[in-house]
This record gives structure tokens, C-alpha cells and sequence, in this order.
């Protein structure tokens, strides 16, 4: 028996119709991939769209996709992702689930105590016994953790998986030692296998307790680094579990999205006119034809503003060449004579946190939630909120009522704020 499992696939992520094409096909490739090696199930670990409620086009284009599992009898478990879950209102992956076409296999309920109590799901087939807790907003799922009551899951009998999207403390990637995880302890013991996602690393771990842990890392990219990482040779792709009574073999299963180049240029004690110049050559060496191009710019220039450097044009010498798209990635470069608003940080919400907690001391305010630390928080998760635009379909004020609604409830005003409903009166 097998099952596929994957995570982060992010569709959506990108804006360019032509990434766009190719994050629709590996996902495609990748569903036909389960079909050939005749997998008894897929398991999709969060983060399948790259919203909670994504374009239609996307949503279509993924229900044809996942229908094509549904015709092979190969049913589709997940959870959600940071991504696609909504802390208000119904998210994509729940409409996904009533509609039959997967099944959301984290079942909660609340017991008398408070504890945290979890459902299996069986597979069918295999008799596989799933289940797992989904992201929740920004650390929120480890108070669900440190609530669960794993004895009982603990004691269930037969073959186990667990499902999360959360990063563990004890495995954390050092470029991710900003992020919020749960420690290992939290999680219930003697499952045969956890299926991670959230991690944008491709990994399997094994601890005391804890006989396989595995991350497939994005099936195809999500944030800039993502395409940074896979433009400079990472393989990207999801596992597939042998497993009869216990897990017998994992392999890995590549999904080839595109052919990338890279080049990373030092700009270090040059003027702008001559990194410029030089940036441009190298360029002109690279076998950009037919390939998605990454380039990182870094390094303080000598003499001159950054700006002077005309990545437009640098870009369209690419494209001449053939690029199918191009990317510079240029937030490590500056200049000695014109500070420029510089961030530091490797993902983007590394980056907004960092200027958040950079600013936080000028805002006045009296609730506690606002302030400091958790001021970051509720700053990081207001943008989250906010940044969600208009959907097709969507009136004006359905959209306004509904990120109106999202930033109360993020920064905890339910209470003491009411919504004025104009429309309803
Ligand atoms: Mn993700």
C-alpha cells in the first residue's frame, strides 16, 4: 500500500500569467504522477492555495485537476495551511470538502475540560487512520497543542498518520529561527508517520517516539526564496509512503516546474555605472533561453544611487534572450552615499515583522494585544487580512464588510466594536 504526500503547493502565489502556467502544471504533473505509481490516497498537509479564497480560475482549474484523482478512485485527505485558512468565514479547502472532491481531516471537538479532542479518519482502502491539526492564525495552533489530549490518540490501534502545518522547535531550519513552532513533546507519540508541511525545506526526520517526520517542502514555490532556492538547482516534488503495518519506504518524487538560471553579482565598492555595466555583461553570458531567471543583487556600491542601476532594462535584455521570466532580487544592495529604506530578512514575513518591530514604540495605544511583541503579531496579521483583495463577484461593500470583519477579529475588538451595516438597515 502507498500514499502520496504533499504540501505548500501554493496555487495562486504568482501574478504572471506564465508562472502562473507552470505552478497549474506542476501541480497537474504531479497528480499524475499519483495516478501512475497507483497510490491508495494523496494526503495534502495546508497551504494548497496560496489564499483562502482564491481567483475562480484557480479554484476551476484546481477542482479539474483534483477530479482527475477522483476519477482514478484515489481520494484526496488534507488539512489547511497558514495560507489557506480564514480565521473568519468559510475557506476554500471547507467549500473543497462539502463538495466531495477532498476531505478535511482534522475533526475537533471540545470536551468538558477544554481539552482539545481529536477524530480519526479512515482511509477506506488501506484502512490507514488519519488525522492532524490544521495552521490557525500566526501560533494560535500551538495553544491546540499544548490542549490535545494525546493519550487517547495515543492508545488507537493500526496504522497512524498525523497530519500538521506547523513547524517543530527541535527541527527548525536556521533561516526559519523566527518562526513560531511547536515543540516535538506536544505532539502524541507512536504515530507511524507525521506528514509536515508549512516548512519550505524538503526533509525527513526521525526522533525518539516519533519513528518518521517528514516535510515535502513546496510542491512547486511560494515566496521569492522559494524560486531563488529551485532557480539554483533545488528539487521540488512530493513522497511517496510504502507502508504495509508500519511505514516500509519513503521516496521522494520530483516535480519538475521549470528550468532555472542563477546568478548572484557582488556589486561591493563599484560605482553604479559600473556594476551597472558589468551586471549587464555577465547577464548577457547566461543561457537564459526558455529558463526562469533569478538574480541577486548585493553588495554596497561605492559611488552613486541604487536607483541608477536600470533593472527594467536589465530585464529586458533578459527577455530578449529568451527568458521565460525574470526576477532580481535586490534587497541587498545599497549604496555608501544614498541610504536607502533597507529590511533585512530572507521571507517576506520575516521582513514585515522586522519593520513592525522596528516601529512599534511610536504607536500609542491603550490595549495591551497592541502593544510590543503582540503588537507585532497584530500588526503582521492585520496586513495578512487587509491585503486580501476584491474577488470576482464580490460587491464593494460584501468586500468592505468582510475585511472590516477579519481586522476586528484579528485585533480582538469583537467585544467593544460594532459594524455599522448601512446596506442592511
Ligand atoms: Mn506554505
Amino acid at each position: 500500500m502507498k500514499f502520496a504526500h504533499m504540501s505548500d503547493i501554493h496555487l495562486g502565489a504568482f501574478r504572471e500569467p506564465i508562472i502562473r502556467q507552470m505552478e497549474r502544471q506542476a501541480f497537474e504533473d504531479a497528480v499524475e504522477r499519483c495516478i501512475e505509481l497507483n497510490v491508495d490516497f494523496v494526503l495534502i498537509c495546508g497551504d494548497i492555495f496560496h489564499v483562502s479564497i482564491p481567483d475562480l480560475s484557480i479554484v476551476n482549474d484546481t477542482i479539474r485537476t483534483l477530479r482527475l484523482l477522483q476519477s482514478a478512485s484515489i481520494p484526496v485527505y488534507a488539512i489547511y495551511g497558514s495560507h489557506d485558512y480564514t480565521p473568519t468565514g468559510t475557506s476554500i479547502i471547507d467549500i473543497l470538502d462539502t463538495a466531495g472532491i477532498l476531505t478535511n481531516i482534522m475533526k475537533a471537538k471540545l470536551d468538558d475540560e477544554g481539552n482539545v479532542v481529536l477524530q480519526f479518519v479512515t482511509d477506506p482502502k488501506t484502512k490507514a487512520k488519519l488525522t492532524g491539526i490544521s495552521a490557525r492564525r500566526i501560533g494560535l495552533e500551538s495553544k491546540l497543542y499544548e490542549k490535545l489530549d494525546k493519550a487517547r490518540l495515543e492508545a488507537e490501534k493500526g496504522f497512524k498518520i498525523f497530519a500538521f502545518h506547523s513547524g517543530i522547535t527541535e527541527l527548525k531550519p536556521s533561516f526559519l529561527s523566527e518562526m513560531e513552532t511547536v515543540p516535538i513533546s506536544n505532539f502524541p507519540k507512536g504515530f507511524n508517520y507525521y506528514a509536515g508541511g508549512h516548512i519550505h525545506v524538503t526533509d525527513e526526520f526521525e526522533q525518539p517516539g516519533y519513528p518518521k517526520i517528514a516535510f515535502p517542502g513546496p510542491l512547486f514555490t511560494g515566496y521569492g526564496k522559494d524560486i531563488e532556492d529551485t532557480a539554483r538547482g533545488t528539487k521540488r516534488g512530493f513522497f511517496v509512503v510504502d507502508f504495509e503495518d508500519k511505514v516500509d519506504h519513503l521516496e521522494f518524487v520530483e516535480v519538475k516546474g521549470f528550468e532555472g538560471c542563477y546568478l548572484s553579482y557582488d556589486a561591493a565598492g563599484k560605482n553604479s555605472h559600473q556594476a551597472k555595466r558589468e551586471l549587464s555583461t555577465k547577464l548577457e553570458e547566461l543561457e537564459a533561453n526558455g529558463k526562469v531567471v533569478i538574480v541577486r543583487v548585493k553588495g554596497e556600491l561605492a559611488g552613486g544611487k541604487t536607483t541608477d542601476i536600470n533593472f527594467v532594462e536589465l530585464q529586458r535584455q533578459l527577455y530578449t534572450k529568451g527568458a521565460v521570466y525574470v526576477q532580481f532580487n535586490r534587497f541587498g544592495l545599497s549604496s555608501k552615499e544614498f541610504e536607502a529604506n533597507k529590511l533585512a530578512g530572507e521571507d517576506p514575513v520575516q521582513i514585515e515583522r522586522n519593520l513592525f518591530r522596528e516601529n512599534i514604540g511610536t504607536v500609542k495605544v491603550s490595549q495591551d494585544n497592541l502593544k510590543g511583541e503582540q503588537g507585532v503579531h497584530s500588526a503582521v496579521e492585520l496586513l495578512r487580512a487587509t491585503r486580501d483583495g476584491q474577488k470576482g463577484g464580490e460587491s464593494k461593500s460584501d468586500y468592505q464588510r468582510r475585511i472590516l470583519s477579519s481586522g476586528i477579529e484579528v485585533l480582538k475588538l469583537q467585544k467593544e466594536f460594532k459594524v455599522e451595516d448601512k446596506d442592511a438597515r
